[in-house]
């Protein structure tokens, strides 16, 4: 297996380019740029495409995009697109800047006033010649147009009468990966670092090139190479200009390179004996080491920080805020016009646990609300979705309405760490978007998590959306086919986070396997199911994490994730379970949301059920909304997602011959995989919770099984990498 993944890898490498490929292994490698070659019938809508591309300038970007616009045009129908300068008599397809297009057609009443990056696809009348105009406010929007043409074109929709305007929601919509320089990545089930190896920037950046043009396609603009624990080497001289090899495959995509710093970075490898952001000597550090940067790397995105966090370094030591850190780096990137990203995952782990009122969900809000208005411009205070860490349902972070003078960009992860780690399928869209559209209601008013990290509610000038990505080395980027619909789903949603769930999974599977309808209709369901499906025989209720917190993350842990100081997750007990965080009797957690918000949190009688349990802790017998006792419902809850899970495998069997064999038989081996280790989960949770309880099964099925949570799956996850511990 392995080897054959390695041929094909080498097979695409070498076909893929910097353009696309022009044969279709199958192996995921292409994810959602495939562009399979149209049925006869399809083609047929695109007979009257012009055929000569003329392209208003000559910069990089711009002969990206013709590029990528004739690689796709001829995978997909055949025909060779020609290039021009003067307008041929059958019409032509015209790309360049919204302000080229004023003067090369003075006639055309263009569209109002456009954001960066955004772009008009117009089928319209120059010079009495039949077009097709691809403008972009930046060069950078006339190759996200000529990416959404060819989507649509792979989607076989018509171009008939096209008028369509498209621009970014917000002007950060950047990738965080979190790889070290010794070519292992955190959290990354999809290979080894296409950036790194043993060291050093590998010598073979084709797919780095690759990621790049991915990351364009759906409008991502950034993309942070090394891990948030950032190795201290990373700023090293020699380094820098390795690094400036990343920047250079990135640059025809329009993408920005980034890097992680460790704060101690000017006493750790700089030579000083302080790294005291108050210090002119670190200020100084900063500042000459920024310059040497964008010496190399003229268009340098910036830097993303993570301190006093989980054991590394920051302003703490010397008694100094997180705006004195994040200022001194943003000082020194403000004349280049770079950005600093300065996490807010900023929390004690070493909590005592036996405090019921110490709560870890408190940290961000806690450290950061306080500092509102001191970070200077330039910085962005990056907040991971909810107030603990990526679990399978947490609120939205109350952070969010806690910063009115302060930058803020929400943070998301794509890997799936707590969330199947890409061998259970989990679609994070759905979860994603109820973060996005939760209403803070500040000031009694309309404001969403996504209009404020926009900056759209109190008008910052910057900010938007990261997402956690950590692809690696397997041909298929994530380790799963399947999870690429979430990478796919981040980028469409920090494009236009008013894109409905549906509609993302409707244009990926489309793109990714073909429109034959019973394949759409299938592959969209179970993605849409995913989250739910997996929460469900995972942890209900919002009661946090189940997964083994101390070790995989990934496999069922309860007793793991209680009594210790890097959290407090469910606080179950013999009688009850469920964290109190409320004002009345609990943390206090509550409190930081605005009182609308809170009314709905704080009573039991307001609160949701499925966040019921990250809020209140209850009797087992205490009766849901939904009229069961909430012992009864975890059981169910757990029986029914095995049941679900286990129900995929025969809904991909049906696909078989609709789906290409290679994919066809990976995605079943994963299925299979799922069914049994979902059954795993729900009978490692049920039987603790009945030991726990000592509540029986109303339908008798759950039983004492004793302590076992690991390794009782005997089939083997078809993974290119396998990153599971051995069991013990
Ligand atoms: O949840 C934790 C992860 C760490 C990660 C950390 C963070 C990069 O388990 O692996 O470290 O979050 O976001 O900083």
């Amino acid at each position: 297996m392995t080897k054959v993944c390695l041929t094909l890898t080498v097979l695409v490498t070498a076909l893929f380019g910097t353009g696309a490929s022009t044969a279709h292994a199958e192996t995921g490698a292409e994810a959602w740029l495939r562009y399979s070659h149209l049925s006869p019938q399809d083609a047929k809508r695109y007979e009257r495409l012009p055929g000569t591309t003329i392209l208003l300038g000559d910069s990089l970007l711009l002969k990206t995009a013709r590029q990528e616009l004739a690689s796709g045009i001829a995978e997909m129908s055949g025909r060779t697109l020609g290039e021009g300068v003067n307008l041929p008599q059958d019409g032509a397809i015209v790309m360049g800047k919204v302000s080229d297009l004023r003067a090369f057609a003075p006639g055309l009443v263009l569209p109002p006033e456009l954001r960066a990056d955004g772009f008009w696809l117009k089928s319209a009348t120059i010079h009495r010649v039949q077009c097709l105009v691809i403008a972009g406010t930046t060069d950078r929007g006339v190759l996200y147009g000529t990416f959404a043409l060819l989507s649509k074109m792979a989607r076989a929709e018509s171009f008939n009468a096209l008028d369509e305007i498209q621009q970014p929601y917000a002007p950060i919509r950047w990738v965080n990966q979190w790889d070290s320089l010794s070519g292992k990545i955190e959290r990354g089930y999809g290979g080894p670092s296409i950036f790194f190896a043993d060291g050093k920037v590998r010598s073979d950046l084709t797919r780095a090139r690759q990621y790049a043009r991915l990351l364009a396609s759906i409008g991502i603009n950034g993309c942070t190479v090394n891990n948030v624990n950032a190795d201290l080497g990373i700023l090293d001289d020699g380094m820098i200009t390795q690094i400036g090899r990343i920047a250079d495959a990135f640059r025809p995509w329009g993408v920005q390179l980034a890097l992680s710093v460790d704060l101690s970075s000017p006493k750790a490898v700089g030579g000083l004996d302080t790294f005291d952001p108050l210090d002119p000597r670190v200020a100084e550090w900063w500042r000459k080491k920024v310059d040497e940067i964008y010496q190399k790397i003229p268009d340098f995105g910036g830097f993303v920080v993570k301190a006093d966090s989980e054991g590394r370094l920051g302003p703490s030591s010397y008694g100094r805020t997180h705006a004195d850190a994040a200022n001194v780096i943003a000082r020194a990137l403000k004349p280049h016009g770079g950005v600093v990203f300065y996490r807010a995952f900023v929390y004690n782990h070493h909590l005592d646990w036996h405090d019921l009122k110490n709560d870890r969900a408190k940290a961000a809000y806690d450290n950061f609300h306080p500092l509102d208005g001191a970070f200077d411009e330039n910085a962005i205070v990056q907040i991971k979705n909810g107030p603990i860490d990526f679990q399978v349902r947490e609120p939205a972070s109350p952070l969010f309405g806690g910063l009115r003078r302060t930058n803020e960009a929400v943070e998301l992860q794509i890997t799936q760490e707590y969330t199947g780690q890409q061998r259970h399928l989990c679609f994070l869209v759905p979860m994603w978007k109820q973060v996005l559209d939760f209403d803070m209601q500040v000031d009694d008013k309309s404001t969403t998590v996504k209009g404020l990290v926009a900056g759209r509610v109190f008008h910052r000038p910057t900010g938007g959306f990261v997402g956690v990505a950590n692809v690696g080395m397997d041909a298929n980027w994530l380790g799963s086919p399947m999870a690429m619909a979430n990478l796919y789903g981040f980028g469409r949603l920090a494009w236009n986070p008013d894109l409905s769930a549906e509609t993302i999974i409707d244009e990926w599977t489309r793109l990714t396997f073909g429109g034959d309808p019973l394949v759409v209709q299938t592959i969209n369901t179970m993605q849409l199911a995913s989250w739910h499906i997996y929460e469900s025989y995972t942890g209900p209720l919002g009661v946090g994490t189940l997964t083994n917190i101390t070790g995989n993350h990934y496999d069922p842990g309860p007793e793991s994730s209680e009594e210790n100081g890097w959290g407090q997750w469910h606080r179950a007990n013999h009688t009850g379970i469920g964290m109190d965080r409320t004002v009345a009797t609990g943390t206090g957690y509550v409190g930081q949301y605005s009182a609308a918000v809170q009314k709905e949190y704080e009573s039991l009688a307001n609160c949701p059920d499925n966040l019921l349990l990250f809020f209140h802790h209850v009797a087992y017998t205490h009766v849901l909304h939904n009229g069961k006792t909430v012992i009864q419902h975890v059981y169910d809850s757990h029986y029914d997602g095995a049941e679900r899970a286990a129900e995929f495998v025969a809904k991909w069997r049906a696909l078989q011959g609709h789906v290409d064999e290679e994919r066809y038989r990976d995605i079943l081996t994963r299925f299979e995989y799922q069914s049994v280790e979902a059954k795993v989960w729900r009978d490692a949770i049920c039987s603790y919770f009945y030991r726990m309880s000592g509540i029986p099964d109303a339908k008798g099925r759950v039983a004492d099984k004793g302590v076992r949570s690991y390794g009782e799956n005997p089939l083997t996850p078809p993974v290119q990498s396998d990153i599971r511990p051995k069991v013990p």
